[in-house]
């Protein structure tokens, strides 16, 4: 979420003119207040997406990995979950050590779009899953071994989140 100058004014307003709603008024509220009239709020209502690599590693054991954009996946020993997020814009996810037959690729879809069409481009040594023509997720290593048919979708209603 971003302050723009134009909100931090309507905010500092609103704190002299109503300080109960400044303190303790939902966001929805607070927008809803006279100093928020003609203010472009929509900075404050589209959550911001982490678009930063973030390198999760699971180590011995079997774990759920949750990737989002651009993430990095190391499972280690044990029978690993990936869960790829996926999404319209994302910037490809890579997993370093999946093992077929052991560990598990998860594709989470949002179910209230269609659900989105598999392909598999080999690339280097990576197989790389592309959702609707967009790569996704890079499987390293998995050249000749991950067919679509290891790749679990799961729809998830992210309207209600
Ligand atoms: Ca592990
Ligand atoms: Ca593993």
């Amino acid at each position: 979420m971003e302050l723009t100058v134009e909100i931090q004014d309507a905010l500092n307003q609103l704190e002299v003119l109503d300080p109960t709603l400044f303190a303790t008024g939902s966001t929805a509220d607070i927008i809803a207040s006279a100093p928020f009239v003609g203010v472009d709020v929509s900075s404050l209502t589209t959550p911001a997406q982490d678009v930063s690599t973030d390198y999760l590693s699971g180590g011995d054991g079997d774990d759920h990995i949750y990737l989002e954009t651009a993430d990095v996946a190391v499972g280690g020993a044990g029978s690993d979950t990936f869960h790829i997020h996926s999404d319209a814009d994302v910037r490809q996810m890579l997993v370093h050590d999946y093992v077929d037959g052991e560990d598990t690729l998860i594709i989470e879809y949002d179910s209230n779009g269609p659900v989105p069409v598999v392909t598999l481009v080999e690339a280097g040594s990576s197989s790389q899953i592309h959702l609707d023509g967009v790569r996704t997720a890079d499987i390293r290593g998995a050249i000749g071994i991950l067919e679509v048919g290891d790749i679990s979708l799961v729809g998830v209603d992210r309207s209600i989140t």
